[in-house]
């Protein structure tokens, strides 16, 4: 998708700090952080959201998190979150997971 920002970070058209990349997925720091650690995990192929997940994507993705939260060294505490559609407060329609770490997260989110 030509027009998607996280389509072109992953084409490496936009820059970001990269954290991670293999054949179908990357990973990469928010640009706006609301935590210490921050990052962003998305599919290279553009899918909007969860709902648009096939075969082995979902599983792909979990392991890569894993991964990324034993190298961030954050295995005491984190918060995924993958914001869907306009009432989950998504703002850019490339799915994406945060991996969010590094200070006490509170329950229930806003
Ligand atoms: P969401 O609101 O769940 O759709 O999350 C979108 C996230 O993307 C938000 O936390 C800010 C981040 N973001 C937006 N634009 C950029 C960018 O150009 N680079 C990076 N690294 N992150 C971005």
């Amino acid at each position: 998708m030509s027009e998607c920002l996280f389509c072109k970070i992953a084409e490496k058209k936009i820059e970001a700090k990269f954290v991670y990349e293999d054949k179908e997925i990357v990973a990469f720091r928010d640009v706006n952080p609301v935590a210490p650690t921050h990052i962003l995990v998305i599919p290279k192929v553009h899918i909007e959201n969860i709902l648009g997940i096939d075969g082995n994507l979902g599983e792909k993705m979990l392991q890569v998190i894993k991964k990324i939260v034993v190298s961030e060294k954050i295995e005491k505490g984190f918060r995924l979150v993958t914001n869907t559609g306009e009432h989950g407060g998504q703002t850019v329609y490339h799915l994406h997971w945060h991996i969010l770490s590094g200070r006490h997260m509170g329950w229930p989110p806003g």
